[in-house]
């Protein structure tokens, strides 16, 4: 055989002989920032015990707040699980079931109440779409559609990492492992509380509850007490690769959710670890 023959045959690849182990060897072809797949998207994540436990009164105001705010934003609406999933943690876990077991089964509930939300929405052209169209589809239903729902919940299943009995990658998590992962321009959170409080402003500590209208990823690393979303997220979002920012607002109060879609400062905005262009 020829040399020109292996010239024509071979194909360069940076990566090729070399470990993916070294960082200072991937660095200088993995280092870089990814592209935005879908810069104009609004992500939106409603909570599921925050707002969908609550039924119609908390649920209808939002609804017809998501149905304004179509003309404006192309958004994908993500629920949380909720009071149904916490039902079932207790149930599984007296069982003895591996973490593993009850991450789809809680993740199940999100789905159910963004099934929920997307027959609300279903004469604005909005539907509910699974976790496979999400990954692969999701340009073409939104070109189709000025939003859709999906659940909130990561597909983790018996991937989930087993550091806890109660899945540590949930609803708030997967939001934002999506909204980054997409290049979104935005991610706001939903919940019943106006945002960051120093503690639960519902808590018995709730007299000392200090709103925080700021804060980020490195500040919350040092808050030792309990937070509005999953504790993980404050690990995910120090490693952000474009979401500089999330918003979180209380859906039971008319025009929030709005007003952060706006670009308002209304509620907490929470910096991330990801570096400005
Ligand atoms: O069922 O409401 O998607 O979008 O994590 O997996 O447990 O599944 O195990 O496309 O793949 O219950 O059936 O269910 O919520 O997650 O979905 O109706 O394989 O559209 O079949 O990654 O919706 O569901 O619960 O999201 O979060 O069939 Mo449901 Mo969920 Mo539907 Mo989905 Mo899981 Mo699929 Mo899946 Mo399972
Ligand atoms: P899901 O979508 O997973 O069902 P959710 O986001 O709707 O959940 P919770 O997980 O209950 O709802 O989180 C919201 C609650 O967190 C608030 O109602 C509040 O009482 C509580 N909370 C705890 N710590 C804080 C804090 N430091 N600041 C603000 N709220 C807090």
């Amino acid at each position: 055989m020829s040399d020109t023959t292996n010239d024509i045959k071979h194909v360069a690849s940076p990566l090729a002989r070399q470990t993916l182990l070294d960082g200072s060897l991937t660095r200088p072809v993995a280092g870089g920032r990814p592209i935005r797949l879908l810069p104009w998207l609004q992500v939106v994540k409603i909570g599921g015990r925050a707002i969908m436990d609550r039924g119609a009164e908390a649920i209808l105001p939002i609804v017809d707040e998501l149905r304004r705010l179509l003309p404006e934003h192309r958004m994908l609406i993500l629920t949380g699980a909720g009071i149904r999933a916490r039902h079932l943690y207790g149930v599984g876990l007296d069982l003895g079931l591996p973490v593993g077991s009850l991450a789809p089964l809680a993740a199940s509930e999100a789905g159910q109440n963004g099934h929920i939300l997307a027959s609300l929405l279903a004469p604005e052209g909005v539907s509910y779409v699974e976790h496979p169209t999400i990954a692969n589809q999701l340009a073409i239903h939104l070109a189709a559609a000025r939003a859709v729902v999906g659940s909130a919940f990561p597909p983790y299943h018996h991937h989930e990492f087993p550091g806890s009995r109660i899945p540590s990658h949930r609803a708030d998590v997967g939001a934002f492992l999506l909204a980054d992962a997409l290049g979104a321009a935005g991610l706001t959170i939903v919940e019943d509380v106006d945002g960051v409080y120093t503690t639960d402003p519902k808590g018995a500590d709730a007299a000392s509850a200090k709103f925080l209208p700021e804060t980020s990823a490195a500040e919350l690393a040092s808050h030792t007490g309990t937070l509005p979303f999953d504790r993980v997220l404050v690990e995910v979002m120090a490693n952000a690769r474009h979401l500089e920012r999330v918003q979180i607002v209380n859906g039971l109060v008319p025009g929030r959710l709005t007003a952060a879609l706006r670009g308002e400062h209304v509620g907490t905005i929470v910096k991330t670890g990801a570096k400005p262009v």
